[in-house]
C-alpha cells in the first residue's frame, strides 16, 4: 500500500482542495458534539472532542487527498487517532464486515472493515497542524489513504460497524464500495 512517490492512474496533482458539501455545510455545537462508535461491537464508545485530542493514539501521516474526480492534493499532514486502535476499543464483534461513516450533514460512506483497520487510517482532527476548518469537516473526518476522498466524510458524528454492505451517499448514487485509488475502484461494476 506504500505508494508515497507516485500518483494512481487518471490522477493529476492540484495544490489546494476543492471544496464540497453535497448537503450543505452543517451547523456544529462543539459542546454537544460526540463522535459515537455503536453497531456490531461489544461496547458503544461515545467521545468528546477533548477526549478525542488526549488518545494515547494520537497520530500523523502524511499523504496524498485523492478525489474520485481526478483531482488529488500532494502530502497533506493529518492529524488524528488511529482508527484501529478506537474501532478496537469497541470490541467488534466476529460478524463485523463494514463500517459506516455517519455525518452531521447526513452525507455517509462505507467501507469494508479491513480498510478501517488498516495502518494508516485515522479520524483527522488536524489538517496541515490546524484544527480542521469548519468547510472542512470540523471537528472530524476519517481518513484512509489508499481509498478515495468521498471515503473521507466530513462533520462526522458515527461511526457504525455493521455486519452487511449498505450504501452511503455517493454509493448509492453508483460509486465503488470499496474505493481503492491503487486499482480505481471509481465506480460499481455495471452487472
Ligand atoms: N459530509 C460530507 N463529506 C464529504 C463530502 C460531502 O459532500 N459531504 N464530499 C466528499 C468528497 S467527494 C470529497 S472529494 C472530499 C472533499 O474534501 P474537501 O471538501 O475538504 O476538499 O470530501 C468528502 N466528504
Ligand atoms: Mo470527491
Amino acid at each position: 500500500m506504500e505508494r508515497a512517490n507516485s500518483l494512481p492512474i487518471g490522477q493529476r496533482y492540484i495544490n489546494r482542495f476543492i471544496i464540497y458539501s453535497a448537503l450543505g455545510t452543517p451547523y456544529v455545537d462543539l459542546q454537544k458534539w460526540r463522535l459515537t462508535i455503536d453497531g456490531e461491537v461489544e461496547q458503544t464508545l461515545t467521545l468528546t472532542y477533548k477526549e478525542l485530542l488526549s488518545q494515547q493514539s494520537w497520530c500523523e501521516v502524511i499523504r496524498d487527498f485523492h478525489c474520485v474526480t481526478k483531482w488529488s492534493v500532494p502530502s497533506v499532514k493529518f492529524e488524528g487517532v488511529k482508527l484501529k486502535t478506537l474501532i478496537a476499543k469497541a470490541r467488534p464483534k466476529p460478524a463485523a464486515k463494514y463500517v459506516l461513516f455517519g455525518c452531521l450533514d447526513g452525507y455517509t460512506t462505507v467501507v469494508p472493515i479491513e480498510d478501517a483497520l488498516s495502518d494508516a487510517a485515522l479520524i483527522a482532527l488536524k489538517i496541515d497542524g490546524q484544527p480542521l476548518r469548519i468547510e472542512q469537516g470540523f471537528p472530524a473526518r476519517p481518513f484512509i489513504p489508499h481509498l478515495y476522498a468521498w471515503k473521507s466524510a466530513k462533520w462526522l458524528h458515527l461511526i457504525r460497524i455493521l455486519r452487511e454492505y449498505v450504501d452511503g451517499y455517493w454509493e448509492a448514487r453508483g460509486y465503488h464500495e470499496r474505493g481503492n485509488v491503487w486499482s480505481e475502484e471509481r465506480f460499481k461494476k455495471e452487472i
